[in-house]
């Protein structure tokens, strides 16, 4: 039976549709790049989950709970123990967002074990960045499935362990800093980790010694997905699932702008490690702030402590992830190649299916988000070779495996009758598939350079 929102809403926020001409001239100011649009010029921000999604009303209430003390605020100790129940993990440190728990673990992991890789199964761009900024190359080993958008392969955030141990064994375990597992695997398609596959990567790493990192933006949304698909977690809660998950872990760093329900944190939490929490600890200072609020208001402390109990809500996550389902089932009903089975977080479309006319350096995704923007007022995201960047050593470029188009859908933000547009909106652009040519740079940012590269359309 249809399962309608868990929630109703207490308050709201216009939003306007620019007409065409006005979207025309804002495009090309913005250098034909979305992230360069500001957020007035667009109707539906299909940018990122990030931060973008609405909190409750006990969040809400928290925030006047915040306690700004700069040591030892009250806001850090409620945390604390909400992570350490939820995760199974002994000490914690709050940070900024999820890169700034990854500045401080990569390149500690990667100083003090001498490593020359981190291997993955398919890294996000801010933990490549920070490997790569440590000096060492990241590798991935996603399980072949997630590179066919067609195969409705239920676990396609899985390692391909076989070949993981393998490189583990040529390059030998010495060489590698770390194991980061990704859940929901953002870069194929918001697409889950099995436990079982979880399980088999901590042990290989327990085997050859290699610390494994659980990047855990979206946890609870890999959780669900592991109570629905995997044979043996139907009757398990959410939080006994994410539990066991966190188990497979040493450590976990976290965007908590996703799964967290909020709009600004992060964490870094240590299992047993002490020595190692001790080094992050020391590190945090520095980078991020005192270990009690690690570069957040006490208020977003707090925040962050109920968002972690309210997202691992079984009615919560239904309806999230049924939401974009919603979206992914209409494109597919119009014909419209997607990543399959569809994603927790985002409906990645296979753009490179859609424009195969255009060369992946003219990065057909991207040019399709200029396309949607034009027509539609809708802001999404290219995953794909321009996100990708350049091979470090060679400066090779159009590398991506998929050229994606991610429409992401905030949390709790918008409702079905904007997913029916939206979803009209890709088919209205698809119908004028032919007219895309490409984008070409103007400017090129060495590092992270889909953020703000500016570009001309080709003719
Ligand atoms: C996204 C955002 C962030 C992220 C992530 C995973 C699996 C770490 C981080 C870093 C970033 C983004 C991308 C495109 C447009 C806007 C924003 N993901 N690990 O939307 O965390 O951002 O908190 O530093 O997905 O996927 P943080």
């Amino acid at each position: 039976m249809y399962q309608p929102e868990p929630f109703k809403i207490k308050m709201v926020e216009p939003i306007r549709l620019l007409d065409r001409p006005a979207r025309e001239k804002c495009l090309v100011e913005a250098g034909y790049n979305p992230f360069l649009l500001r957020s007035d010029q667009v109707y539906i921000d299909l940018l990122t989950d990030s931060g973008t999604g609405a909190m409750s009303d006990r969040q809400w209430a928290g925030l006047l709970l915040g306690d700004e003390a700069y040591a030892g605020s009250r806001n850090f100790y409620h945390l604390e123990e909400t992570v350490q129940e939820l995760t199974g993990y002994r000490y914690v440190l709050p940070t900024h967002q999820g890169r700034g728990a990854e500045q401080i673990i990569i390149p500690y992991l990667v100083r003090s074990r001498g490593g020359k890789y981190v291997v993955g199964n398919m890294h996000f761009d801010t933990t490549k960045a920070h490997i790569e900024l440590a000096g060492a190359r990241a590798v991935n080993f996603i399980t072949p499935e997630a590179l066919d958008t067609t195969t409705e392969y239920p676990f396609k955030g899985n390692f391909d362990l076989q070949a993981m141990e393998r490189f583990i064994q040529e390059e030998g375990a010495a060489s590698v800093a770390a194991i980061v597992a990704t859940v929901t695997c953002n870069s194929v398609g918001g697409q889950p980790v099995a436990m079982a596959n979880l399980r088999g990567a901590y042990a290989l790493g327990r085997k050859y010694g290699i610390p494994v990192i659980i990047d855990s933006a979206r946890f609870a949304e890999n959780a669900y997905f592991i109570k629905q698909r995997e044979a043996g977690y139907s009757a398990r809660s959410i939080t006994e699932i994410v539990r066991e998950m966190f188990s497979y872990g040493d450590v976990l760093t976290m965007s908590a702008k996703k799964d967290g329900l909020v709009n600004i944190g992060g964490l870094l939490a240590i299992k047993e490690d002490e020595e190692l929490f001790r080094a992050c600890q020391a590190l945090i200072v520095p980078y991020e702030g005192f270990p009690t609020y690690g570069g957040l208001a006490g208020r977003d402390m707090e925040a962050l402590a109920i968002g972690l109990k309210e997202v691992v809500q079984e009615d919560y996550l239904r309806q999230r992830i049924g939401q974009v389902q919603f979206l992914g089932e209409q494109l597919k009903a119009a014909g419209i190649p997607v990543q399959s089975p569809i994603g927790g977080h985002a409906v990645f479309v296979d753009v490179g299916r859609i424009l195969p006319h255009v060369p992946k350096t003219n990065y057909p995704a991207h040019a399709f988000a200029v396309a949607l923007y034009l027509e539609s007022g809708i802001r999404a995201v290219e995953i794909g070779s321009l996100l990708y960047g350049r091979d470090p050593q060679t400066g090779e470029d159009g590398l991506a495996a998929l050229e994606l188009l991610r429409l992401t859908i905030p949390r709790r933000t918008y409702t079905d009758n904007h997913m029916r547009y939206i979803a009209d909106s890709v088919i209205r652009v698809c119908a004028q598939k032919d007219r895309i040519k490409g984008v070409a740079f103007e400017y090129e940012p060495p590092i992270l350079r889909h953020f703000t590269a500016r570009f001309r359309l080709v003719d």
